[in-house]
């Protein structure tokens, strides 16, 4: 593979490969599908859990991908729904001494860092995401220590231990700032692992960049012809895409956006219906804040390791109730960083909330979105 602004030829490292095998366990740990509960478990479990949240002082931060269960819960309980660095933040300046994080596990770990005093626990410790995969330790650091007239900027989404490893890390809501501002600096960016978020920033700067072939297995499904076919149909729509999707969906897009900023796009209140490219997790907040608008999922191949109809992140879908209910009772799943590794993931992570402070840059508005 080659970077994209290098005259050069540059080797990429030889990625570990996300198996359809790999996947479709995943999903069979998660069940993929929601949930299914005998009459009354559902009710019971979601009592217990509230009781034993407010016994064990703990709360409930959940990403806008878990189900809507689990956003609820949250909700109602207390907690937060949020992206990763707003669950981060709001796990730090919430007094409970100990933070369940449901979601994938680089968002316990970011957790951990930035709250080494608190316990940290997650419904199952196995929920992992096809980007922190794709980008182990020792090969992102070979292509580090191969390229050191670079600045090695990683997404949030990548391991403790490759965070310790990078300059910077990033978030899709304030990738694009941040590295507009490395350019201006003069630097070079190593940009690891997301290749689709990555060459959509390297578009919109035109920042020299190297980019790691890594990809999210949820948005790398998204289908452009799908897309536009389905604004044929509704023409009125607004199609709002996460930067993980392919270029050509990327290209369809009326608004690009993390998450966050996606559900700020669709309270827009002169568009009323929308087409969404990003896990459908997504549509609890979207529904909540606009119950009278159209959400359309947007189209996927049905390839890959996921099944025909569902864009569920099989990782994502393995935080449930009964997991959750579980660990409150046993205090399993605790996430642990060695404090080496801590302590060196927390400087690049500083770096973003500084910039984010600095420049005024608001991930999430409390009580928007
Ligand atoms: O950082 C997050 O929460 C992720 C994975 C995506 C986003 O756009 O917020």
């Amino acid at each position: 593979m080659s970077a994209q602004s290098e005259k050069k030829e540059i080797e990429f490292p030889e990625l570990p490969l996300v198996t359809e095998d790999f996947l479709s366990k995943a999903q069979a740990a998660a069940g993929c599908q929601m949930a299914e509960y005998a009459p009354g478990e559902r009710e019971a479990l979601l009592a217990g859990i509230k009781k034993l949240l407010k016994e064990q002082d703990a709360v409930l931060v959940a990403h806008y991908y878990t189900s809507d269960d689990l956003q609820q819960l949250a909700e109602e309980s207390g907690g937060y729904v949020a992206d990763s660095l707003e669950m981060a933040r709001f796990g730090h300046d919430h007094p409970a001494s100990t933070l369940i994080v449901a979601g994938v596990r680089f968002m316990g770990e970011t957790a951990k860092i930035l709250n080494p005093e608190k316990r940290v626990l997650m419904p199952d410790t196995e929920a992992t995401c096809s980007l922190d995969l794709e980008c182990p330790v020792d090969l992102f650091t070979a292509f580090c220590d191969g390229h050191p007239e670079y600045t090695s900027v990683v997404y949030a989404n990548t391991s403790a231990a490759v965070k310790a490893r990078a300059d910077w890390v990033v978030t899709s809501g304030i990738a694009l700032p941040i590295i507009k501002h490395l350019a201006e600096r003069g630097e070079k960016v190593l940009w690891a692992p997301d290749r689709h978020l990555g060459s959509y920033v390297q578009r919109e700067t035109g920042v020299d960049m190297l980019i790691w072939p890594g990809s999210c297995v949820i948005h790398e499904q998204f289908k452009a012809d799908g897309i536009r076919n389905l604004k044929e149909k509704y023409p009125q729509a607004q199609v709002l895409v996460h930067p993980e999707s392919p270029k050509e969906v990327v290209e369809l897009a009326d608004v690009v956006g993390s998450t966050t900023g996606l559900i700020k796009a669709s309270l827009n209140p002169d568009v009323h219906a929308f087409i969404v490219a990003t896990e459908p997790g997504i549509f609890y907040k979207m529904k909540q804040a606009s119950p009278a608008k159209l959400f359309l999922e947007a189209p996927s191949g049905g390839l890959g390791g996921t099944c025909e109809s569902c864009l569920r992140c099989p990782w994502m879908a393995m935080n449930g109730l009964r997991n959750l209910a579980e660990v409150l009772k046993t205090g399993a799943n605790e996430i642990t960083i060695e404090e080496d590794i801590r302590a060196r993931a927390l400087v690049p992570i500083q770096r973003m909330l500084d910039f984010a402070r600095r420049h005024q840059i608001i991930v999430k508005e409390k009580g928007n979105a």
